[in-house]
């Protein structure tokens, strides 16, 4: 089992209570949607994505990106048992929309460059080594259903 630290609680429940999910959530997955194109193959629902324009503009791919935040919640609000928490999420983003795994992180990634743009100088590197070690165990409990 993972093991926090306080001040590793703290960091995250802070980040969470000053967190604009209608921001950045939609700019997390713009950015993945951009930066790795081959993550647009599984949003054929939100219609034209074929410039930065249609991705940025979309009103399916902003409500979705909030609709991930509202998943991070769970995490938070579980820290102690993400893996069970989120093992429902896992089996369907495997069996149902069989996203590939290795998505997790690279969203992950760009959910912590679009968190430090954000945060400016208050992004320590005590802040980021929290954020990542919880984004981790988010991306490795969502990976935790696929066989
Ligand atoms: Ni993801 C649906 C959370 C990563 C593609 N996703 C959801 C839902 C949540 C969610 C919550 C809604 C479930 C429901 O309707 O019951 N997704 C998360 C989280 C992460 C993540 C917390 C990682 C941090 N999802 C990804 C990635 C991709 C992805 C990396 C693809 C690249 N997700 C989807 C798709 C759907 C989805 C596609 C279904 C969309 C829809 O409209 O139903």
């Amino acid at each position: 089992m993972v093991e926090w630290t306080k001040t590793e609680r703290a960091i995250i429940n802070d980040i969470f209570a000053k967190l604009d999910y209608e921001d950045i959530g939609p700019k997390a997955l713009i950015r993945c949607l951009i930066v790795y194109p081959w993550t647009l193959r599984y949003f054929g629902a939100a219609g034209k994505l074929d410039t930065y324009e249609d991705i940025k503009s979309n009103k399916y791919i902003a409500a979705h990106g909030i609709k991930v935040l509202h998943g991070l919640d769970r995490a938070v609000k579980n820290m102690d048992d993400i893996k069970n928490t989120y093992a429902a999420l896992s089996e369907l983003h495997s069996e149902k929309l069989h996203v590939d795994p290795d998505n997790f992180r690279v969203l992950a990634d760009c959910l912590s460059i679009v968190t430090a743009a954000k945060m400016g100088k208050a992004f320590t590197p005590d802040v980021q080594a929290a954020w990542q070690k919880f984004l981790s165990v988010v991306v490795s409990a969502l990976g935790r259903q696929y066989h």
